[in-house]
């Protein structure tokens, strides 16, 4: 086998929709162990997706980061204005914006409700067998397009989270997202290859697996808004470039296991600890969406560092 060059591109296929399977977990199952993903046209209400995207794109309007007299919805960025900021600081942690105005971002009780949909607890359900948990640890990206951002490099995110495999997240844009504002794409069937080998890359994580050439295809999709894409910790996924020279792609994921299986300690805390919890839930209004996790008996392990610069066989 050879290595594929990491800007080489194997074929791209139209992601399948499996809402019509919604009602039939066996089938949804199987086509999980087969494709490793599983995409879902308008899962969730685009009206509460939409309103999410509205106080995010407000965030990011109040920080003079969207062109002045648009309507922050549209995410029309001012790419000028964006420039001032320090690349090392827009990169934090794969957000795509610094960290005072993800920390404002974190602490929005509507992002952090979207995970307790009961559209994705149930499809989580099923494919977990039940006793399922939202892992505490929700992102969100805001990639506002130059320079800065560079797209999420190819990865599986068993490399960043470990814990168990059996983890499926949750990705999903915050408005319309066509291919050519830079959505997420999946390499159809590639969880069948067991983790993979990296090395260092730009990019949210920083990490890239060495592709082999085992014939999978990058599965891509204009998503809109409430559209769900999942898949397995094992997947091979990567944000794919933003070529709408002004509009911000904005997009959130989220990470489903079973309560009895294991999580990693950095997995239940706010991500990259830019507060606490009881910091982030200041001001919110549902009690229920705060520690949810705490009585589920999560078994707490430690990360294993050497896993990320294993000297794997490559391909
Ligand atoms: O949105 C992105 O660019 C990265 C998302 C991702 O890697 C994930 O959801 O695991």
């Amino acid at each position: 086998m050879t290595v594929l060059a990491p800007t080489s591109d194997a074929a791209t296929v139209e992601l399948v929709d499996s809402s019509p399977l919604l009602g039939d977990p066996q089938a949804l199952l199987e086509r999980a162990a087969t494709d490793g993903y599983l995409y879902f046209r308008g899962l969730l209400a685009r009206d509460k997706v939409l309103d999410v995207r509205r106080q995010i794109m407000q965030v990011v309007a109040d920080h003079g980061w969207l062109a002045p007299g648009t309507d922050p919805m549209d995410g029309v960025a001012d790419v000028g204005a964006f420039d001032q900021v320090d690349p090392v600081a827009a990169a934090f942690c794969g957000t795509g914006v610094p960290l005072e105005a993800y920390q404002q971002i974190y602490r929005l009780q509507d992002f952090h409700a979207l995970g307790h949909d009961q559209a994705l607890l149930r499809l989580y359900d099923g494919l977990l067998g039940g006793n399922v948990v939202r892992q505490p640890l929700s992102i969100a990206r805001v990639m506002v397009p130059g320079t800065k951002a560079a797209p999420t490099p190819a990865h599986q995110d068993f490399i960043h989270i470990q814990g168990t495999k059996n983890v499926w997240t949750a990705w999903f844009p915050l408005g319309d997202c066509p291919v050519e504002l830079g959505g997420l794409s999946v390499l159809v069937g590639s969880h069948a290859d067991g983790l993979l080998t990296y090395h260092a890359a730009r990019g949210a994580g920083e990490l890239e697996a060495y592709i082999c050439s085992s014939g999978h295809r990058w599965g891509v999709a204009d998503f809109a808004a409430g559209d769900v894409l999942t898949f397995n910790s094992l997947t091979v996924h990567r944000g794919t470039p933003n070529q709408r020279g002004e509009q911000v792609r904005l997009s959130v994921d989220m990470r489903f296991q079973r309560a009895d299986e294991p999580i990693v300690a950095s997995s239940t805390v706010p991500h990259c600890d830019i507060l606490s919890w009881d910091e982030v839930y200041e001001g919110w209004t549902d009690e229920s969406l705060q520690y949810y996790w705490v009585d589920r008996g999560l078994p707490v392990v430690g990360y294993n560092e050497e896993l990320r610069w294993q000297k794997n066989k490559i391909c």
